[in-house]
């Protein structure tokens, strides 16, 4: 329990150019930490069902799209969105569903960000 600073500015001394001036603390709202969602490259997964998954399941336009999937095919993996803890879990699991029934290896995880 933390002592009331208002209470403690009172009970300073007055001293000249310190007149108890009251200084506010900021308050420190904690933020929702945020995931980021990852696809990954495999070798059998076509190009163009990653970037319809793109356009369908993240709202991202067909040439961004297009640059993405590149990505994760020439660098492994990519970042395509970050989202809070139950959309990114939803997203992954509306991609990995849909990768499944389509019988495409797609993998999408998430993780959290820093
Ligand atoms: N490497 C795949 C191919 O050559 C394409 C691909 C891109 C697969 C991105 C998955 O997340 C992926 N057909």
């Amino acid at each position: 329990m933390q002592t009331d600073r208002w209470t403690m500015m009172a009970d300073k001394p007055k001293t000249e150019g310190d007149a108890n001036v009251i200084t506010k603390t900021k308050p420190k709202t904690q933020r929702p930490p945020m995931y980021k969602v990852l696809l990954l490259n495999d070798d059998y997964t076509p190009m163009e069902f990653v970037v319809h998954v793109l356009e369908r399941f993240f709202g991202i336009g067909h040439s961004h799209a297009v640059e993405i999937m590149l990505t994760v095919h020439k660098k492994g993996v990519a970042v395509v969105g970050v989202f809070s803890y139950e959309i990114a879990e939803t997203k992954v699991a509306q991609v990995m569903d849909f990768a499944r029934r389509n019988q495409h290896p797609l993998q999408c995880t998430m993780e959290k960000e820093d």
